[in-house]
């Protein structure tokens, strides 16, 4: 008896600790007031501020259905992990004049840890009147319009089985953030919708692209300064502008890029696939380094590999002093499939800086089209070649403008 009584002396504590332990929490938007038909960002707001506050893990559910949301800016820390589950359609207003915030994005997330973005659902951004607006593609004062999801300073976490669909300008910036994944995620845009870049990243570290669908009207991923360790890997891109690091070189306190795998992606249909792209004149000095593009297929890609340190569209820029960013420690392999430009593939670097340390090898595209044989273009690099190369890369030097 008297073991019995002691031993349960000593148990009692730890049961009172089970008894006020919280099991996992769900946060269902409709018990804090959302109704469909009405806007649902109070109610997120409110759902999102408890469970930051629950010890213990939590879900937030936003149910199946159609749901109206004007702007929410989800904001961190949490106490334990969460969980945003979005099995709806969250739909922006179509107007792009309409957002209470005008300088804020449509849906913030930031200063998160262990955080999960699930559901199955789908973030419409409704972008059709607003790309009719934009002409930012030919005007670089033109007006800001916002972006669909905006991850900043996350870590650990994860974007999941979600879909974001006809943002009204870029679908995903994901800035100064840490260990992302980004897995089965799809974009959906038309090919014609302008800036609608898929995802965007800059100031990250390990980020990782994962079994995704991209299709839209700008690059399905763009890659800014500061990225290091970005795995994008069994991503497929089309229509879009391809995967592409850059446009560096805009702004003089630019830091470097280093690290960026690109593995077993398919491009269908896009202008480019694998892009560097640095404007030229520019002020900033920074390094890129370790650019690994491996395994990928092209389908009807117009410039499938391309580096372009003289960047400068719609002639936004001047000319007259070559990219200060040096580019080195590239590997290019084992990239098949069809162009449909005669020039597959394009290594314009900078005459202050060539690029160095190119490896290029297993290369075997087609050229689909009729104006002439298929070429490639080279400027200011001397790569170095491993297996077979159909074209011939770099068999005739270009003069660079
Ligand atoms: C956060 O949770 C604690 C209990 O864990 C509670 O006392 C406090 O009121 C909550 N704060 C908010 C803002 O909900
Ligand atoms: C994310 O990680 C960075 C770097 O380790 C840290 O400074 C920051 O406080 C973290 N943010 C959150 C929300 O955990
Ligand atoms: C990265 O984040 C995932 C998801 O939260 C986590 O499981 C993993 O341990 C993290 N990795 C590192 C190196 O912190
Ligand atoms: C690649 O991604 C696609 C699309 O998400 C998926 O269906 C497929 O299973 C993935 N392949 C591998 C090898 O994981
Ligand atoms: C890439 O794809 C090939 C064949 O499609 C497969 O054998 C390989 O395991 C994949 N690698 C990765 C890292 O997904
Ligand atoms: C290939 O791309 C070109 C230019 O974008 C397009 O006109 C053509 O229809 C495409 N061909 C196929 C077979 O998709
Ligand atoms: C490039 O790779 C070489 C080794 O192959 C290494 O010594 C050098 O530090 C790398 N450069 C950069 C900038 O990462
Ligand atoms: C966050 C964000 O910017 N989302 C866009 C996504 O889609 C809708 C359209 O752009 C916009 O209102 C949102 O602004």
């Amino acid at each position: 008896m008297a073991i019995n009584f002691i031993t349960i002396l000593f148990f009692l504590p730890l049961l009172a600790i089970n008894v006020n332990a919280q099991g996992p929490m769900t946060y269902d938007i409709t018990k804090y007031g959302a109704k469909s038909g009405g806007d649902i960002s109070q109610a997120l707001m409110d759902a999102w501020k408890e469970a930051c506050n629950s010890t213990s893990p939590s879900t937030i559910v936003v149910p199946r259905g159609t749901w109206s949301l004007s702007q929410v800016k989800l904001l961190g820390p949490n106490k334990a992990p969460l969980e945003l589950q979005v099995q709806g359609t969250l739909q922006a207003n179509p107007n792009p004049g309409q957002l209470p915030n005008k300088e804020g994005e449509w849906i913030t997330i930031n200063y998160v840890n262990y955080f999960t973005l699930s559901g199955g659902g789908v973030f419409d951004g409704q972008g059709q009147e607003a790309w009719k607006q934009n002409d930012c593609h030919k005007n670089r004062n033109c007006a800001k319009l916002p972006m669909n999801l905006s991850f900043n300073f996350v870590n650990n976490s994860i974007i999941r089985d979600v879909t974001t669909k006809d943002s009204k300008n870029f679908h995903v910036n994901c800035i100064s953030s840490h260990n992302v994944t980004f897995l089965r995620f799809t974009v959906s845009a038309p090919g014609d919708s302008p800036n609608t870049d898929g995802i965007h990243l800059g100031r990250d570290t390990m980020i990782n692209i994962k079994d995704s669908i991209i299709k839209t009207g700008d690059d399905c991923v763009s890659i800014g300064d500061e990225s290091k360790e970005i795995h994008i890997q069994n991503v497929t891109c089309g229509p879009g502008h391809g995967i592409s690091v850059g446009s560096l070189g805009g702004y003089a306190e630019e830091k470097d890029v280093q690290g960026i795998y690109v593995t077993n992606c398919t491009f269908i249909g896009t202008t480019n696939g694998v892009r560097v792209k640095t404007w030229p004149s520019a002020p900033a000095t920074l390094t890129v380094s370790d650019l690994h593009f491996e395994d990928l297929i092209m389908d009807n890609v117009s410039s499938p590999i391309i580096i372009d340190q003289e960047y400068c569209p719609h002639n936004l820029c001047k000319k007259d002093r070559p990219s200060s960013i040096k580019i080195t420690n590239v590997s290019i392999k084992n990239v098949r499939g069809t162009t449909n430009t005669a020039e597959a593939v394009t290594f314009i670097c900078s005459g202050l800086k060539p690029c160095e340390n190119v490896e290029v090898g297993d290369i075997d595209l087609t050229y689909n089209g009729n104006q002439g044989p298929i070429t490639t273009k080279c400027a200011n690099v001397k790569p170095k070649f491993v297996g077979k190369q159909n074209p011939p890369v770099c068999a005739t030097t270009a003069q660079s403008a």
